[in-house]
């Protein structure tokens, strides 16, 4: 009964708030329509203003030569904060002094902590910016903590080269960085499978420049190679080469619940080729040696001297990363492909399994499903084969995927947002020489 009465209490002032805001928003309708004449769009003041915003943003370029002075300044300033406490603790390289301490751990020296002392952060060590030229190379004893030299990446200047971004076809991939690259967006096949994108996607190696001061890099990577609706009505058409291939492309764009279908194609180099051009630790489950003799007769990895063949250092898959993807489209570990030419027992992993509703593609190829039932969102596409996904992903096996939905499209249209967004993606890379060096590389070697 209390509660009966309470409710009943509540609910005049809710009545009445509801009468004002119907009066409200009926002189608001007025207001906006009027609004609506005076802009022919259907946006606010708000709106129009992070439109502008954008604009400016996107007008706004800066030139190699801006970037240089940016990164000049910036190690003057590393210069100028080094002196200033090299002076400060008169005339004591801090770094120097704090190496000293570190080294001496053992002898108990009670001034220890007076004389180690640094900018303000405990346990930060300041250190000097790297003055050149470096020494690197075989024969070269390791540096880690000052000016670091080792893995053999040749010192190379910051900022001088500009990102590769997207290009597209229509325009004939023509966005390029001074490098000549960019990141091309796949053109999807609409009529081989009604109601699907179709992408035809080639795994291949080939060289290419990182850096406009070092030779082309070796990579392995995606490349499309039926770009668009194809002439022909065979799923299996490999007609056109158009678009250009390069290092974390192509760039798939999905629309939210519209499948994309992918036919990939293993066409990495074989036999003795087809190793990885970079350390594989054998020693991994799945690098090394498999359940079967070369022959394919069964035998037993585990056992010393055994004849097992190794597995093939060309095989790969393709994995979606964080996609709502059927269990037989997922390039799981064991669903990898070796190249049609490769001469192995082990040809492909043990849960290959193509899409049932699209053409069997063959030896060395495979069909993958994505549900693309998920919001807007910037995802991945990747090699998960057992043993050497992250080998495969180093060398370049990866590249984006994009999916996009009505509420990202209607932020775009309104100009809230510029586009679908600049992808960008940031490694940590080691660069090593091509030539082969003696391992280990000592000062005495
Ligand atoms: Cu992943």
């Amino acid at each position: 009964m209390r509660k009966q009465v309470k409710r009943f209490t509540w609910l005049f002032p809710a009545i009445f708030m509801a009468l004002m805001l119907i009066g409200v928003s009926g002189s608001l309708a007025f207001a906006e329509v009027e609004q609506r004449i005076n802009t022919q769009k259907a946006v606010t003041a708000e709106h129009r203003e992070k439109a502008r915003k954008v604009d400016e943003q996107m007008q706004q370029k800066i030139s190699n030569t801006e970037r240089q002075a940016a990164a000049d300044s910036l190690k003057a300033l590393r210069q100028q904060i080094h002196d200033y406490a090299t002076q400060k603790y008169n005339g004591v390289d801090p770094n120097l002094e704090a190496k000293k301490q570190h080294g001496n751990k053992n002898k108990k020296n009670p001034d220890s902590k007076a004389s180690y002392r640094t900018l303000g952060l405990e346990g930060f060590e300041f250190l000097a910016p790297p003055t050149g030229p470096r020494t690197y190379g075989p024969n070269t004893v390791p540096d880690y903590n000052t000016t670091a030299n080792w893995a053999f990446t040749p010192p190379i200047a910051k900022f001088v080269d500009t990102l590769p971004q997207l290009c597209v076809s229509t325009d004939g991939y023509a966005n390029e960085n001074n490098l000549h690259q960019c990141l091309p967006v796949a053109v999807a096949d609409t009529t081989t499978y009604p109601g699907s994108d179709y992408y035809e996607i080639w795994l291949e190696e080939w060289n290419q420049p990182m850096h406009s001061d070092m030779p082309a890099t070796r990579v392995r990577g995606y490349v499309q190679k039926q770009s668009g609706t194809p002439t022909s009505t065979t799923a299996n058409d490999t007609a056109s080469d158009a678009a250009p291939r390069n290092y974390l492309a192509p760039i798939i764009v999905a629309e939210r619940d519209r499948p994309v279908r992918v036919k990939f194609v293993n066409k990495l180099p074989v036999g003795q080729a087809g190793d990885l051009f970079i350390p594989v630790d054998q020693s991994v489950m799945g690098a090394g040696q498999g359940p079967l003799n070369a022959d394919g007769t069964p035998c037993d990895n585990t056992l010393e001297g055994n004849t097992c063949a190794f597995y093939p250092q060309n095989r790969a898959t393709v994995h979606l990363h964080g996609g709502r993807t059927p269990w037989i489209s997922d390039g799981t570990p064991h669903q990898w492909i070796t190249p049609a030419a490769e001469t192995t027992p082990y040809p492909k992993g043990v849960s290959v399994a193509n899409v049932p509703d699209m053409e069997d593609p063959g030896d060395g190829s495979m069909t993958f499903y994505y549900s693309n039932q998920q919001t807007a969102r910037l995802m991945f596409y990747h090699d998960h084969a057992f043993g050497i996904t992250r080998l495969n992903v180093l060398v370049g096996e990866a590249a984006g995927y994009v999916i996009t939905d009505k509420y990202e499209q209607d932020l775009i249209t309104r100009q809230i947002l510029p586009d679908i967004g600049i992808p960008l993606i940031i490694q940590d890379r080691t660069f090593v020489d091509a030539t082969p060096f003696p391992t280990p590389a000592t000062a005495t070697a």
